[in-house]
């Protein structure tokens, strides 16, 4: 947008006092970064508005993009960075005597979401907006989010997260938006005209009340929407005695019942819970999405026959697969359709994105509580389930055995992911490999009765908060040396590679990636006093804490490293720094426990002066989006070593590539697709493959203590777990030991240890041939473009969604 430096200054000072009633020189920091957001949102507004009246004049497809989980992060630079207005905002706040990286620094994490799943529904929000679809996000709006995780004595402790405890300055609460959503109760059929009609009675009312965030595309004009819902108890008129014998602590304890409903965000990744109280939030989060879709929908006076042309609803998981019954229930008990003709609707408005194979994380409810809390919803789950096993039957008539496989209810389950597949046109993964595991394994059954139906969307990033955001430096050569046609259309990075053979170009990457180093250490030194060497390898593993991610193998091989240089201390080593960022959820004790062993291996490391200049191991708490953007730009090492098969994508990796870092990977995920892209030697490959993998859970056995009884440098390390060597009781680490040692472990680390150490080793040589390094870091920003989020989008758009870009 056009902003002259003298209107901001005024905009800014006026803004300050008539909202906080205060001068330059009184304002807190807070202050002042609550003017300045409350004056972009301004600046913003405008086009907010003009992109619905667009979308609504136009008649164009809409995208719903619903999650119980985006993850945000800190808002306000990406504003200023996509309005174009960041110089201006600079230099006039500088004239006032005020910093922007100040400003920049209050503003806290929005992280409702937990690690990769609801960080790609953020990216592509952000892609939509930036390439002109007309796509929203549908989420809720934990009061909690993910939790803040602190080190205490080397243990996780959680601690509440404390995001709105300020006011958010950029949602826009809409009580005029709110829909009721109804749990519990009876459904009574009565047959009316001849045709059968349900009417649910005696339910629990809960109001959904929407909160809009604007989504801005980088220097487009399109400003999308981002909707999360909050729960509110119902009517204050609310006729309690209709399902129950009100009295006034019955209402009380609605009253908490109904806002427990968006208090908090459920800390476990790639694994349910199972608890009422989040079936309730995902069918709190859906029914309130989709009537306020339909009710936008009729605005526009179509016939509800035509509601597919123009709404596409993606589920982000099963999460809120109760989107499919919710849309039935919607289109026939409300809109009077016929069954047949609101399935056909249905199955064409949702499309389903699966984020894991591993069985623990598939969703699945007992059907007595499914019942009970969503009595008409699971009426129509029962017929969906009905009359697919039909067909299924039809196809394989007499395969019992496959129907039974199949079947959406089944034990005293509802299977979700079932539910999803069955209700929707499209089902996709999200790296090549994940997509044919789904396909040729997992969910073969349904990839061989709907065999047009699964198709692969590998996972994106976006460049603009991965690069152009969180790595000036970089982003500042990229555009000096090919223009700036890269930000609209990353692929352009590749041109970056006619500076191959550039030595100076190559110095400058170096000094840039340094400066990165440098910025990192300085936080480690503020927070931990901990001196770290920006001359040293900065290797880094920053993911959520699980087991199939293998932070143990990590921990192991510098144990042995450590072993080594105590062994012989003269001996010749690249100067390493181990930088670990990770959550564990909190009921999971293994991840903790590893966690307590990183932590624990540190100090005893960092502080033998016998391998000072040599190691340090550093455990950067409360990993969240805005501590990785200060991490990833100052990797030289990329960690991504998950066992083969267990990683569906990952996009972690992606961004440390786009950053220069050379990923040291398993062929796991889409590090398979970043080898290919990058070519074998760009990157540093080892371990077990897919098909080994495989061989060993269908035929083989597994006999970890064959190895530890074969290779002196694993049984060495695995016995100081337990001797006294760390420092700590002998039982701290007992449990990892079993873990490690017992048969057919199912993460196979003794297994790849020293392919591991191998490839580590293969690292350090790399990386002592300085012009070699620079030139591999150079190769993998240059060919990043391709894990754009703007091309993922893209192929969403046109294959799944049927939508095109609109240019305002
Ligand atoms: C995940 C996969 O584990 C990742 O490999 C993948 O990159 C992301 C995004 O597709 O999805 N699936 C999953 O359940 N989580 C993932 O990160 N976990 C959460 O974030 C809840």
């Amino acid at each position: 947008m056009d902003l002259s430096k003298k209107r901001f200054k005024s905009d800014f000072i006026n803004g300050l006092m008539a909202k906080r009633a205060k001068s330059v020189k009184e304002a807190s920091a807070w202050d002042l970064y609550a003017t300045l957001g409350s004056i972009v949102r301004g600046y913003l507004s405008k086009n907010w508005v003009d992109t619905n009246t667009a979308y609504s004049r136009i008649g164009t497809k809409q995208v719903y993009y619903f999650s119980m989980e985006f993850l945000t992060g800190k808002l306000l630079e990406k504003h200023l960075i996509n309005l174009d207005i960041i110089e201006v905002c600079k230099d006039g706040l500088g004239e006032l005597g005020i910093d922007l990286d100040e400003i920049l620094h209050v503003e806290k994490d929005q992280g409702l979401g937990n690690g990769g799943l609801g960080r790609l529904a953020a990216c592509f929000l952000d892609s939509m907006a930036a390439i002109g679809i007309p796509g929203h996000g549908c989420g809720i709006r934990y009061k909690r989010g993910f939790f803040e995780q602190e080190i205490v004595d080397g243990y996780q402790v959680e601690r509440p997260e404390k995001w709105l405890a300020e006011e958010n300055i950029w949602e826009i609460k809409k009580p005029d938006k709110s829909v009721e959503v109804r749990f519990w109760g009876d459904v009574r059929a009565s047959s009316k005209s001849g045709s059968m009609e349900f009417i649910h009675e005696n339910y629990e009312p809960i109001i959904a009340v929407p909160y809009d965030t604007p989504v801005v595309g980088h220097t487009n004009s399109t400003v999308n929407t981002l909707r999360l819902w909050s729960a509110e108890p119902a009517r204050k008129d609310f006729d309690f005695s209709l399902f129950n014998k009100g009295n006034y602590l019955k209402a009380m304890e609605y009253n908490y019942l109904v806002e427990s409903i968006s208090e908090m965000l459920y800390p476990n990744d790639s694994h349910p819970e199972g608890k009422l109280l989040r079936l309730k939030q995902e069918y709190f989060l859906v029914s309130a999405g989709i009537q306020s879709i339909v009710r936008t929908f009729k605005k526009n006076k179509r016939p509800i026959e035509e509601f597919d042309e123009y709404v596409s609803i993606h589920i982000n998981d099963t999460h809120p697969s109760l989107a499919i019954p919710e849309l039935m229930r919607i289109l026939m008990d409300e809109e009077g359709l016929g069954w047949d003709q609101a399935w056909k609707i249905t199955t064409n408005t949702i499309s389903y994105t699966n984020h894991t194979i591993m069985a623990e994380a598939l969703e699945k409810w007992p059907i007595d509580m499914f019942k009970s809390l969503l009595p008409r919803i699971y009426m129509i789950v029962y017929e969906i389930n009905e009359r697919f096993c039909a067909n299924v039957w039809k196809k394989y008539n007499g395969d019992w055995d496959r129907i039974a496989r199949m079947a959406i209810i089944a034990n005293g389950y509802v299977k979700m992911a079932y539910l999803s597949i069955v209700g929707s046109h499209s089902v996709n993964g999200v790296a090549r490999l994940h997509t044919e595991l789904l396909e040729k394994q997992e969910l073969r059954d349904f990839a061989q009765f709907y065999p047009n139906r699964f198709n692969n969307k590998t996972n994106g990033i976006t460049h603009r908060r991965w690069l152009l955001q969180s790595n000036k430096g970089l982003s500042n050569l990229i555009s000096e040396s090919i223009g700036t046609e890269w930000i609209k259309h990353p692929r352009k990075l590749r041109k970056l590679e006619k500076h191959i053979d550039d030595s100076a170009f190559l110095d400058r990457l170096y000094e840039i990636k340094h400066q990165n180093k440098i910025r990192l250490a300085n936080h480690i030194k503020d927070i931990y006093s901990i001196d770290v060497d920006p001359n040293s390898i900065f290797d880094i593993q920053a993911k959520r804490l699980h087991e199939y991610k293998r932070q143990l193998l990590n921990v192991l091989n510098i144990m042995h490293i450590y072993n080594k240089l105590i062994e012989n201390p003269n001996m010749d080593m690249t100067p390493r720094t181990f930088i670990f960022g990770a959550k564990a959820a909190p009921g999971y004790d293994m991840a903790k426990n590893i966690i307590k062993l990183i932590n624990t291996v540190a100090d005893r490391v960092n502080n033998d002066i016998r391998v000072r200049g040599k190691l340090k191991v550093v455990f950067l708490e409360n990993y969240r989006v805005s501590l990785s953007q200060i991490m990833i730009p100052a990797a030289n090492v990329s960690e991504q070593i998950s066992t083969a098969t267990k990683e569906a994508s990952g996009t972690g990796n992606m961004k440390f590539m786009m950053n220069g870092a050379i990923t040291l990977a398993t062929l796991d995920g889409a590090n398979i697709e970043i080898h290919e892209s990058v070519g074998d030697e760009n990157i540093v490959l080892f371990g077990l493959e897919k098909d080994d993998v495989l061989e060993y859970y269908n035929n083989g056995r597994y006999i970890p203590l064959d190895i530890y009884n074969s290779d002196v440098r694993i049984k060495r390390v695995v016995d100081q777990l337990t001797n006294g060597f760390l420092g700590v009781g002998n039982e701290e680490f007992a449990g990892i030991r079993y873990a490690l040692t017992r048969d057919n472990e199912p993460y196979f680390i003794l297994k790849d240890f020293d392919s591991y150490v191998q490839a580590q080793k293969r690292i350090s040589v790399l990386y002592e041939d300085k012009c070699k390094w620079q030139k591999m870091s150079l190769v993998n920003i240059a060919r990043s473009g391709k894990f754009s989020s703007d091309e993922t989008i893209r192929r969403y758009a046109a294959d799944i969604w049927n939508v095109k870009p609109i240019n305002r």
